[in-house]
């Protein structure tokens, strides 16, 4: 449970987690999502290793612990994960970029915690791609789930199309000008049409590419930010119901608002440290403010409000060990 927001005795402001649990995965892990893979209604993990070539599952106990994790083989060097069900069977599946092997692997899981042996599937364009994410949307309207895949090397996001059955058809290739990182799925023009925005490492900006149904995108517009820009979330920050982004860097997390046609305000930028690697939003204690903002840098782990309540004032130090430290190049 979360802590409250009061004061301690001594007024300050508790810490917002708990002393940290270590589960052992597999040599280094790089990404994590969450998902109920066994269909106990209790959430498990999913770890991409980088460096063993597998993805470590942990079935969750629902009260924080996590039983020994079971590693399923995919293709080389995986960074990042991602989770839906894929092929419509109810059971959620995993899909990881491998960056090492210019493809993704989809675990199609069986419901009850296994998985069949992972399936290939190439992206980006040669010579090297580098996939780095990976998200999932309907981006022709068949109801059938698609990926998107950010490719750091070819700089390039791949639509891959699913076909319903355990496969995909064509793939389409996005240029992004840039080395594609996160790549994120919204509608930010309200069109509901899923729309795409791609934080590009170098030269540092923000992609966003609009859906036009029938899995075409158009450009809307490249949002600087600074350089080396990691990771991008989505979220309405203000309230207004127009998705916003927040953005990781390597000096700041930045925020810019959603006008709700696809456009977005000059980003603000909260300077945070050295290099930045990720960010992520949540209501992370309702007694403070509307959202926070999570961000991992070499300093540490540390989060914010934002929207009204921009000051860093409740930073959390974690120790190096639980930074991620590969990148997909
Ligand atoms: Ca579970
Ligand atoms: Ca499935
Ligand atoms: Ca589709
Ligand atoms: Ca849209």
């Amino acid at each position: 449970m979360l802590p409250q927001g009061s004061l301690d005795s001594a007024g300050t402001q508790p810490s917002l987690f708990g002393a940290a649990r270590h589960f052992s995965v597999g040599s280094a892990p790089s990404w994590v999502a969450t998902g109920d893979f066994n269909g106990d209604l209790k959430l498990d993990l999913a770890v991409a290793n980088n460096n063993s070539n597998d993805v470590s599952v942990l079935f969750g106990d629902g009260a924080g612990g996590f039983g020994t994790a079971v590693h399923f083989p995919v293709g080389s060097r995986p960074y990042s994960v991602a989770l839906d069900d894929l092929d419509g069977d109810k059971k959620l599946d995993i899909v990881c970029t491998n960056s090492g092997s210019a493809n993704v692997s989809v675990l199609f899981g069986n419901g009850v915690g296994g998985f069949d042996a992972a399936a290939n599937f190439p992206v980006g364009t040669a010579p090297s791609s580098v996939p780095s994410s990976v998200a999932v949307g309907d981006f022709n309207g068949d109801l059938k789930p698609d990926l998107a895949v950010g490719n750091f090397q070819s700089n390039n996001v791949s639509v891959l199309f699913g076909n319903g059955s355990r496969g995909f058809g064509s793939v389409t290739n996005l240029s992004v000008i840039g080395s594609a990182f996160q790549v994120v799925v919204a509608d930010f023009n309200r069109d509901l049409k899923p729309d795409l925005a791609v934080a590009v490492y170098s030269p540092g900006n923000v992609r966003v590419l609009l859906g036009k149904g029938g899995g075409l995108f158009e450009a809307a517009e490249d949002l600087p930010i600074v350089t080396n820009v990691d990771s991008v979330a989505v979220g309405d920050f203000n309230g207004d119901m127009k998705p916003d982004l927040a953005v990781a860097s390597r000096f700041n997390v930045s925020t810019l608002l959603g006008t709700g046609t696809g456009s977005f305000s000059v980003a603000s930028n909260f300077p945070v440290g050295d290099e930045n690697r990720f960010v992520a939003l949540g209501d992370a204690n309702p007694n403070y403010d509307p959202f926070h903002l999570a961000y991992i840098g070499n300093g540490g782990m540390g989060h914010e409000g934002c929207e009204g309540n921009p000051q860093r004032n409740r930073e959390q130090r974690l120790p190096r060990t639980l930074q991620r430290t590969t990148r997909a190049a």
